[in-house]
């Protein structure tokens, strides 16, 4: 039997309203539109004649039609491609589903909202799979299908391995085991899983191939599968435009504003390369900085914003005190600064630790605290 290969992709959620965007919201959703067309476009290139979708395309039905009218148009445009596509809790197969109401090219297959199975003649494939037909599922009861060996057995499936309590279907290793398919292309979870086996059946989860939000860090993109005799080989394409990161920068040293910003540009450069100023950022400053030199959050946010596609700053620095200096002022810190140290001097062991912890600690709440600005 010839060899089999094809792009598993899940969960692109086209249409997502990231609200702490702002007036970046609807840029992001292009591009998740392009991010699509691209894989698209690697599947033509790379001669793959299949890509499995595994749900959540769409983050609902009731998107902007507009982007549902650029997914079909992709579609059309890459005709060499076979696009199936099973419906996920997001996108469910519903009377409001873009893919019962838009007319579907003749290269785009959609599996039904029954255990469904459609026979690829020319690739000798036959694809199982079921959609969501509304927001939530039971857990999923088994394919029940004849497998025949002498075709490609792929499964396209949304769902949830891990929890039996999921509204969201969840699937049994033991369905998959039981199924005797040659892989299941798995979506719901959005971190890409490597390509385990239960028995003789292989799955994964392709994960997204662009993060949404803070909670779908890094690199992201899809998994390129190819079965040749019997031997399974995947591999990770990473898709996404841009990625997004958490960092804790130490600024220790900075004395003024613009240091305060090379600082952190040079360790986004040297972490994340020359296209660092693609991602999208969630940067905590951390490090000593000397009393007399108060960080201007706002100054250091506007400066980065300009070189960055998206940054927040949250400032979690601290001063470092001339204590000797400060405990001779006749102020409330003055007072509480001779009070903690003559406190140090009588402690032993690890309470002298924390005690110049809760010095610190105290001193730095007479300063104004800056959180990460959310709203
Ligand atoms: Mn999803």
């Amino acid at each position: 039997m010839p060899s089999l290969k094809f792009l598993h992709t899940a969960d692109v959620h086209i249409g997502s309203a990231n609200g702490y965007l702002g007036h970046l919201a609807s840029r992001r959703q292009r591009e998740t539109v392009a991010t699509f067309r691209r894989m698209a476009q690697h599947c033509e290139t790379n001669s793959i004649p299949l890509m499995l979708i595994a749900g959540d395309l769409f983050d609902s039905n009731k998107i902007d039609t507009s982007l549902v009218s650029e997914v079909f148009g992709i579609f059309s445009e890459y005709s060499s491609v076979k696009f199936v596509f099973a419906a996920g809790n997001h996108d469910p197969l519903s009377s409001d589903s873009p893919f019962l109401n838009e007319k579907l090219p003749e290269n785009v297959f959609v599996l039904s909202t029954d255990n469904d199975c459609l026979f690829l003649e020319d690739l000798n494939a036959k694809i199982y799979g079921r959609s969501f037909k509304s927001v939530f599922e039971g857990a999923f009861e088994g394919f029940n299908a004849n497998i025949a060996k002498d075709s490609f057995n792929i499964a396209v499936l949304h769902g949830e391995l891990m929890n039996s309590a999921s509204d969201y279907r969840f699937i049994d290793i033991a369905k998959i085991e039981a199924s005797g398919m040659d892989y299941v292309a798995l979506g719901h979870v959005h971190l890409t899983s490597p390509v385990k086996k239960a028995g003789n059946t292989a799955y994964a989860y392709s994960g997204c191939p662009e993060g949404q939000g803070f909670d779908e860090l890094g690199e992201k993109g899809a998994l390129e599968i190819q079965i040749t005799d019997g031997v399974l080989k995947s591999k990770f394409i990473p898709f996404a435009i841009r990625q997004h990161l958490l960092c804790r920068i130490d600024i220790s040293g900075a004395v003024t504003t613009e240091m305060v910003i090379s600082k952190v540009i040079r360790h986004l450069k040297e972490n994340y390369g020359e296209d660092f100023s693609n991602n999208l950022y969630k940067i905590e400053l951390i490090g000593k900085l000397p009393a007399d030199f108060t960080l201007q959050i706002h100054s250091v946010l506007a400066g980065l914003s300009s070189l960055l596609f998206f940054v927040k700053l949250k400032n979690s620095t601290e001063k470092e005190f001339n204590y000797a200096l400060i405990a001779k002022e006749h102020t409330l810190r003055g007072i509480f600064v001779k009070k903690m140290l003559s406190r140090i001097d009588a402690a032993n062991g690890h309470e002298v630790e924390l005690l110049k912890k809760a010095l610190s600690l105290g001193l730095n709440a007479f300063e104004s605290e800056v959180d990460y600005d959310e709203n």
